[in-house]
């Protein structure tokens, strides 16, 4: 076992030998979880105190967007407490893909080989991280908490909404090939190989565009893609920063990526990045 290996946290080992059942191809990551903040001062204090508890060797790095309500100043002040806890500062809200692009770039600039997408208003249970990040170990390179396979739920949805959700993502799914039942969902763990591969830094779109771009991309280099079931509830505390402009920014891409795509122009990795 590497040294790697014995930081590893027992939620993790224990989430290892539940989905491996034997003797798993264990590849040691060095995980990130990056957390996108705007205004996310009611939620940030236990959802760091959270994925600490759930994920005791991690680094943790709160992108924030100049959040008004000192989001960022709050996570300085725990940042000794909850340890290897960062936050990278942007002057404006600049929007969710592109806090996880940075986010992306400062991990791999700081070593970190695996990352990890939550949101930070409790949408996204710290509890499932072992699980995903155990996928992760276990050779996938891009796992999906989905609620759109056996076992995933959105407990607090309506119907209707349900299936706009659901229609969505088979509209991708069929427009793109990507073979995944959940293309917009946004609590992910990513190995940084991929994410060169994929070349991240030029993914245009934001919000649910954003997630779909990055799953689309891992489809054509040939990633391993895992999707992991997850309960997902809406936010209690604090205000949604989603609108109606993100979702017919994805709607719009992914017409125009499946359009491209059919008449043979779609995403091309660069030479030598296709993987499997
Ligand atoms: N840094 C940064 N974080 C953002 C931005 N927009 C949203 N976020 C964060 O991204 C996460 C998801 O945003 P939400 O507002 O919950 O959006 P959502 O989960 O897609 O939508 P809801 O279902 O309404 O909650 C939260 O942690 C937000 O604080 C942004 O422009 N910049
Ligand atoms: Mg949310």
């Amino acid at each position: 076992m590497s040294e790697t290996m014995q930081t590893w946290p027992r939620a993790v080992d224990d989430a290892l030998q539940v989905a491996g059942g034997g003797s798993p191809r264990l590849r040691p990551v060095n995980v990130l979880v990056v957390i996108p903040t705007y205004n996310e001062r009611p939620n940030i204090e236990r959802m760091l105190r959270e994925v600490r508890r759930n994920v005791a060797s991690c680094g943790i790095l709160v992108v924030d967007d100049g959040s008004p309500d000192g989001t960022a100043d709050l996570v300085e002040v725990l940042a000794p407490e909850i340890g290897e806890l960062h936050v990278l500062r942007r002057a404006r809200k600049s929007g969710l893909g592109s806090a996880y692009r940075d986010g992306f770039q400062w991990g791999i600039a700081h070593g970190y080989d695996a990352f990890v997408e939550i949101d930070a208003d409790f949408s996204h249970d710290p509890a499932s991280l072992p699980t995903l990040i155990a996928a992760a170990q276990q050779g996938a390179d891009v796992v999906i908490g989905s609620r759109y396979v056996v076992g995933g739920e959105i407990p607090d949805w309506s119907w209707h909404r349900k299936l706009l959700s659901w229609g969505g993502n088979r509209y991708a799914s069929a427009m793109l090939g990507l073979k995944v039942k959940d293309s917009t969902a946004g609590f992910r763990v990513y190995r940084a190989s991929l994410l060169e591969a994929i070349d991240y830094r030029t993914v245009q779109a934001d919000g649910y565009g954003f997630q779909i771009e990055m799953t689309y991309r891992s489809r054509r280099v040939g990633a391993v893609i895992q999707e992991v079931p997850i309960s997902f509830v809406d936010r209690e505390l604090g205000e949604s920063k989603m609108s109606g402009s993100i979702i017919s920014e994805a709607l719009r891409l992914v017409t125009k990526w499946g359009a491209e795509r059919l008449v043979g122009r779609g995403w091309d990795p660069a030479p030598g990045a296709t993987r499997g």
